[in-house]
């Protein structure tokens, strides 16, 4: 067949390989499974934990460099070219490329987290826990995550406007690094490992995901959840993308996220005018200045050691702020390839700096109006979230915040469908994404079959994640898939800069020719 030509075999067989190889024996051998991914994951956060903190950190001064930089004023697009979308359409279609349901469901019950188990050698429930409760939050979400999602978006857009080179891969975006090595296994290699971290990545989504909407269906319809409910789920969200993708619906989709962001404004303000307004909006100001204040003291927290004595740990920063840089981490080469899409006409200063600011603002809103909502009736007595979410778990104690607001029934409704869209739109996009890079050329789309194939593929590792169950097993899934990013994010880095300082010679060059000939 034509079709089967245009695969990629060789980066196909191996991410499918690498997936499986990590899957099967999970699920055949779970209790040593278990011992396993929890030892995979201590030994990466431990390790190289600090590796995860330096490279947050580096990127967004990287960043914040460039942009200020003359590489910042280099044009997406030729001189004339306006910017394709207007700022705020830009801005949303952003933030709903990067976040999905994760937010509903850490924007709710992240805090109550640090709030009974606090940094920094805080004592728990105290009054300081609760400062740090409504601030690290924002801080995981905030500037050094949304600089984290940028960075692959330099290289990928620079090649794709400036150089005219589209770049459906990562590894042609390192090839001013690796030159000719991205035709060869070195480049499979990348892609290889850049899919195996978006799996991983989109595992830990999704198998967080699916029993956030099994609780809010058993809230609506008293259906208990369980293991096959969580399967149908990940089928149902799998169908409803299939189904649009199958029908050529390519709308569909679109329709979907629009009715996605229509459904979370109308949600947070609803929260936000019918909860504590005065409350949500003084702590999360006060949260911003909080976090501002001792940016640098979190960003940098590897807690050499603390008052449990030398050498023995809580674990926050492994089991957080790591956890997080090596999330957002897996994700990013697939937002740069998507913010690339969505920026042509704008400047590289414009594409960084409405990354880092309207990306923070949007998940502040979330933590900032849904947290701090949780926060209150914890801190009124009106409703004990920490208890029920030791008791009964993060999805029960997120369905129970809500139900404490007026019309709760229809509020759980919305919040419901709001994760299962968003869980079908992150089958869409990644599918998409996986697909790309295992086939040779893409025309116009992936082939049909290869983007069923993965999406379906992508609920393998969450099914078998929330088989063997527990918070740290889901964590490693993008721990372990997000290490080999780390060298991949410094490659890009390097690509970018190299690219871009060739620029400004040349253009020099240029000028120079240009005045040579006018005198
Ligand atoms: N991040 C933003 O599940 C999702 O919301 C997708 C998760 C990396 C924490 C992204």
């Amino acid at each position: 067949m034509k079709e089967n030509k245009l695969i990629d075999w060789p980066t196909f067989i191996g991410a499918l390989s690498l997936l499986l190889l990590v899957a099967v024996p999970l699920v055949l051998f779970p209790d040593q499974g278990e011992t396993i991914v929890l030892a995979a994951n201590s030994f990466i956060t431990e390790k190289f934990g600090s590796l995860y903190l330096v490279l947050g950190f580096s990127v967004l001064i990287f960043l914040i460099y460039i942009a200020f930089s003359r590489f910042g004023t280099i044009k997406l697009g030729d001189t004339q070219v306006k910017p394709e979308f207007s700022t705020i359409t830009w801005a949303a279609m952003l933030f709903c490329a990067g976040i999905g349901s994760s937010i509903l469901y850490w924007g709710a019950i992240e805090w109550a987290y640090y709030y009974t188990s606090p940094p920094f050698g805080v004592e728990p429930k105290s009054k300081e826990a609760i400062q740090w409760a409504a601030t690290y939050g924002i801080f995981h979400w905030g500037p050094i995550a949304w600089a984290i999602y940028c960075l692959p978006a330099l290289p990928i857009s620079y090649f794709y406007y400036v150089k005219k080179k589209p770049v459906l891969k990562i590894s042609e975006a390192c090839r001013p690094v690796i030159g000719k090595l991205t035709d060869g296994p070195i480049g499979k290699i990348i892609d290889v490992l850049f899919m195996f971290g978006l799996l991983g990545g989109a595992g830990t989504t999704l198998a967080l995901g699916a029993p956030l909407i099994a609780s809010g269906i058993q809230d609506l319809t008293g259906i208990n959840p369980s293991m096959t409910l969580n399967t149908v789920i990940l089928l149902i969200c799998t169908l409803i993308f299939a189904m649009s993708a199958y029908s050529g619906l390519r709308k569909g989709i679109k329709v979907l996220s629009d009715i996605n962001l229509w459904l979370a404004s109308f949600f947070l303000i609803f929260v936000f005018a019918v909860g504590p307004t005065v409350f949500l909006a003084e702590t999360t100001l006060n949260s911003v200045g909080f976090m501002l204040d001792h940016f640098f003291r979190m960003a940098t927290w590897t807690e050499p050691f603390n008052d449990l004595g030398p050498f023995e740990r809580t674990g926050f920063p492994e089991s957080w702020t790591v956890f997080y840089w090596a999330w957002w981490l897996v994700y990013a080469p697939f937002v740069g390839l998507f913010v690339t899409k969505i920026s042509r006409g704008r400047t590289i200063r414009e594409m960084i700096l409405g990354t880092l600011i309207y990306g923070t603002i949007g998940c502040l809103l979330f933590f900032g109006i849904l947290g701090n909502f949780g926060l209150y009736l914890e801190l009124t007595g009106q409703y004990s979230v920490t208890e029920v979410l030791n008791q009964q778990g993060a999805p029960a104690a997120i369905m129970g915040i809500l139900s404490q607001l007026p019309l709760s029934k229809l509020i759980v409704a919305i919040f419901t469908v709001l994760a299962i869209i968003f869980l079908a739109t992150t089958f869409d996009s990644s599918s998409y994404i996986l697909a790309s890079v295992v086939q040779k050329e893409v025309v116009d789309e992936p082939i049909r079959w290869n983007r069923l194939f993965w999406a379906f593929s992508l609920s393998i590792l969450p099914l078998t994640l929330m088989y063997i169950g527990g918070l740290s097993t889901l964590q490693t899934a993008s721990i372990v898939g997000g290490f080999p990013l780390i060298a991949i994010t410094v490659l890009l880095s390097i690509s970018f800069i190299k690219s871009v300082r060739e620029h400004f010679i040349e253009e020099k060059r240029k000028d120079r020719i240009k005045e040579k000939k006018v005198s």
